[in-house]
């Protein structure tokens, strides 16, 4: 019975555009060419190929075996000539003569990417050029029973971007002229409206798709279109307060004026109904577009809170609206959260404060920023991939993304899961790095694109916070593109992200708060008209902080800014994901070709050289892969320490001002979280969905409490303690112990007691002069102490239990330690019950053991999906448990013989297990 309820229950839900048709799936396509690739000489060849939607042209030549695996070896540039042609994509479908009775007949496209000419059954019905919005196209009058062909002809992006740079350039330029040169990338991408990392990025390669990269389907419409239905909630003293807008769109009927409609929202507890409320209207069908609203009071005690990540449950509702009329109903279910979110600009000392406040409460914000999952916009919604990367977001106990300006607005299954994890979402608009026109051509198309995503997106509750631009106040400011002083470029600034984004997503969504640029000086901005003022400044807004030139691992040089919304380092991603672009195992050296081409940051790869170098001497290099595996091992170290202690910086500035005003950081969140392509980045994730060691320590770091050192430039040793958690902690025990490096057991521990851990506060506990402290416990001489020994630092509650991630104290660079030779074994055993156990997959115990201290302890399983519960830790016991927590399924031999493991001192004494013949072995197998 009860089974019987909830399947009448879920069918009631799904009858939106019920008898709809999809056009996904297999289309053809054709380009016709003077083409450049060799196998094709000559002009006017076509290239007929099977395509799929939703799709696009490179990942479709490269299924047909026309063009070879885009993200191979150089093959960026050498598909590059698809990227110069115009495509057409063609369908045919067939209806029935029921479908065609319909009043009208409307053909939806989801996302088409991005200058298209529609046509159907030879009638031209309809233009793109946004490849951020939907087009809704009319097509009753050229529909007919049976057989119809649909046709799409694309023009090439990278053509049409020239263009309008050449028309625009008549009368001013709007640079920039184009990207550096070591992007290998296309020019222009600014005048288009096309995911901008499409024409390449500091972290990315060009392929300038074209192709229907979102879903397709044909609509029969008798009066009316349920386009959207979006909500506004607003918490009152003890209610609710939901305002529902209905959208809907009329066929435009001549004979009927009026159509008589009832209108019914209801919000559901689990399957029950909570509350509805209905509007009975007269629809005028003169107008096209037509919104409702229906009003909804929730009791506050009716339904229980969203909370971010870490705050508490993820709560989520369902609220159905039904339209009625005399021709049937209409029927959209959407998914709703009950919090409140603002951001607090309140003035402090010195300038204002910056942070987000949920459901009352003041939320530090932890986490990374998002690029798109797929240089292939198709690809950017791929469910285990997105699931992924915000499991391994929730995990790591990150509260935030921020969705940066240079990609896509995300699908739905993505802002549903960031819903589901509590993961709060800062949502860019896509302009980024970059001046834009601002001709009435241009803003007309950017209109609409406002209009649609913000009522596309704004029912998710995870969402926090619109932005309307990445860096181009930044890059107004600095004079990035060379705009100077020329106020056209301020006054197309204002233009763009004043007069039009704000003031249009504030009309759109009046609960949420807009910010102009990130970095940006927040409310600030306003006193200044938005431009002409240092936005990097630490006393508002936000900052990006990016420094290549100092020891990363020098905690003094961090700005303490009142929320850092950018900041981060690069690192090679693993050797078993660089495998999987290299085409030899000549390209798997530190200084190869195909190193510098996946390089694409300037001085990039010396910059990366340069930070490792202050903390570790570099291997010699003999180019064998196992060099190249050492030294990605060393990039993948310095960017995990490097952004771990960048991250406590900011941490620990939470609840404290210094002398200038600046402190109270509220925000964290590092760059980048993921990869479109095997290359360095700054991402903590590579494209294989590998964590690199800095996902791992990211756990640590933005743990709920942590214990964390500052060690200032005169020496001065402050211990902090930090906590996101909403209670008051006694009696806990701060342990600091020290260790030379020729034992496991430590020559000095000391204990700080009753401590008191007060709520959502960050807390200096003790300061000391580091130098002297190790002198007195042992280390040796003023001159010796702080390459002899290294501290951990532990912090346990009352009953004794850590409440903390274990922490470290490098008094010096590693490089000038005498870092001990460990000789670690590893046993595994199966376990299925494994506490805290993840998938259905079986877990793994490693139980390794060492004979003296191990740094940096790394392992890796080769192709087997899965991961470790720590990686990249430091050994000061003899003995550790790990677990591996497999993804797929597998055995203990699989996992015998893939896995491998690596300290710091291997890398040294040239006893590394990766192995040359291992690689070429690898290499083989795969290509
Ligand atoms: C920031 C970002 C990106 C860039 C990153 C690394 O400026 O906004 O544009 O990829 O730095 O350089």
């Amino acid at each position: 019975m009860k089974l019987f309820i909830l399947t009448l229950w879920i069918s009631s839900l799904i009858s939106v555009h019920c008898q709809s048709i999809t056009l996904n799936g297999v289309w053809r396509g054709t380009i016709n060419t003077c083409h450049k690739k060799k196998s094709f000489q000559g002009c006017d060849d076509d290239i007929n190929f099977s395509a799929t939607v939703p799709g696009g042209v490179y990942t479709d030549l490269h299924r047909n075996n026309i063009i070879e695996n885009n993200l191979l070896g150089r093959n960026d540039i050498n598909n590059r000539w698809v990227g110069n042609q115009s495509v057409v994509y063609t369908k045919n479908f067939n209806v029935t003569s029921d479908f065609v009775k319909a009043h009208k007949i409307v053909l939806i496209f989801y996302g088409i990417d991005t200058f298209a000419s529609v046509s159907l059954n030879g009638h031209m019905i309809g233009q793109t050029s946004n490849m951020f919005l939907r087009y809704i196209f009319n097509v009753t009058d050229y529909i007919r029973e049976g057989q119809n062909l649909l046709q799409v002809a694309f023009r090439s992006a990278v053509k049409e971007a020239e263009d309008l740079y050449n028309e625009q350039k008549k009368s001013y330029i709007v640079p920039p002229v184009c990207v550096p040169k070591e992007y290998n990338g296309q020019c222009h991408v600014n005048h288009i409206r096309k995911m901008q990392a499409s024409f390449s990025w500091d972290w990315g390669p060009a392929f300038p798709s074209v192709g229907i990269w979102r879903d397709v389907e044909l609509v029969p419409v008798n009066d009316l279109l349920l386009n959207d239905v979006t909500t506004d909630i607003r918490r009152k003293k003890d209610t609710w307060d939901i305002l529902v807008t209905i959208f809907l769109e009329t066929t435009q009927s001549k004979n009927e004026e009026l159509i008589s409609c009832d209108i019914t929202s209801t919000l559901y507890v689990s399957q029950s109904e909570l509350i509805s409320n209905s509007s009975e209207v007269m629809l005028d069908t003169s107008e096209k577009y037509i919104n409702i609203n229906v009003s909804l009071t929730v009791p506050a005690d009716a339904v229980k809170n969203w909370w971010p990540n870490g705050y508490g449950k993820q709560h989520l509702y369902h609220l159905i609206t039904t339209v009625t009329t005399a021709n049937g109903v209409l029927r959209k279910r959407i998914r709703v959260g009950f919090r409140t979110v603002e951001l607090v600009e309140e003035p402090l000392e010195k300038g204002l404060s910056f942070y987000f406040r949920v459901n009352g409460v003041p939320i530090f914000a932890k986490g990374s920023n998002f690029i798109p999952a797929s240089v292939f916009p198709e690809l950017g919604a791929k469910e285990d991939t997105i699931r992924h990367l915000l499991l391994s977001t929730k995990e790591t106990h990150m509260n935030m993304l921020r969705i940066w300006g240079g990609g896509v607005y995300e699908s739905k299954l993505f802002y549903d899961l960031a819903d589901e994890y509590g993961i709060m979402i800062w949502q860019d608009f896509m302009f980024a790095c970059a001046m834009y026109p601002t001709s009435d051509a241009f803003l007309r198309n950017v209109e609409p694109e406002i209009l649609q995503n913000v009522i596309r997106l704004k029912n998710h509750p995870s969402i926090v916070l619109w932005a309307g631009n990445n860096e181009n106040e930044a890059a107004l400011y600095g004079n990035w593109y060379g705009t100077g002083s020329a106020p056209i470029y301020r006054e197309d600034y204002v233009k763009l992200y004043v007069n039009l984004l704000k003031r249009e997503v504030e009309k759109l969504d009046p609960v949420r708060p807009f910010l102009v640029s990130s970095p940006g000086n927040g409310a600030y901005e306003e006193t200044y008209n938005y431009t002409g003022v240092n936005p990097y400044s630490n006393l508002y807004g936000d900052v990006h902080y990016y420094n290549y030139i100092r020891n990363g691992w020098d905690i003094t040089q961090y700005p303490r800014t009142r929320f850092c919304s950018e900041y981060g380092f690069q690192s090679w991603p693993s050797i078993y994901t660089i495998i999987t672009a290299a085409e030899t195992t000549k390209d798997l050296h530190v200084d190869s070709d195909f190193v510098k081409h996946r390089q694409h940051q300037p001085f990039g790869n010396q910059y990366m050289r340069l930070l490792i170098s202050y903390n570790f001497v570099i291997p010699q290099n003999n180019n064998s892969v196992r060099d190249f595996a050492n030294y990605i091992y060393l990039s993948q170290i310095n960017q995990a320490v490097s952004i771990k202690i960048q991250t406590e910086a900011y941490r620990q500035a939470k609840s404290e001002v210094n002398s200038i005003g600046e402190g109270m950081t509220m925000g964290a969140l590092y760059w980048q979280l993921n990869d479109v392509w095997q290359a360095p980045s700054w991402s903590s994730i590579d494209i294989e969905g590998r964590w690199k060691m800095l996902h791992y320590y990211a756990k640590d770091f933005f743990a709920p409490i942590i214990v964390t050192p500052h060690l200032s430039i005169s020496n001065e040793l402050s211990i902090y303690i930090v906590s996101d958690r909403l209670y008051t902690l006694r009696n806990c025990t701060v342990e600091i112990r020290v260790y030379n490096w020729r034992s496991t057991t430590p020559v000095f521990a000391k204990s700080f007691g009753d401590i008191i851990i007060e709520s959502n506060k960050a807390k200096r506990i003790a300061s000391f002069w580091l130098d002297e402290f190790l002198v007195r416990v042992g280390c040796g001489s003023l001159k010796s102490a702080k390459r002899s020994c290294i501290a951990a630092l532990s912090l346990t509650d009352e009953s004794g239990s850590l409440i903390a991630p274990v922490n470290y104290i490098y008094p010096d660079a590693l490089k000038n330690a005498d870092i001990p030779v460990a000789n670690i074994t590893m046993k595994i055993e199966k376990n299925h019950f494994l506490p805290g156990k993840l998938s259905n997959y079986p877990d793994f115990k490693l139980v390794l053991s060492t004979d003296n201290i191990a740094l940096f302890v790394w392992l890796e399983v080769g192709n087997i999906r899965g991961r470790f519960s720590e990686n990249g830790f430091h050994m000061f016991e003899r003995k550790k448990e790990i677990i591996f927590h497999a993804h797929e399924g597998t055995t203990i031999e699989l996992l015998r013989s893939n896995i491998r493991l690596v300290s710091l001192s291997d890398i040294y004494n040239a006893r590394g297990n990766f192995d040359n013949d291992y690689f070429v072995r690898e290499t083989k197998n795969l290509y």
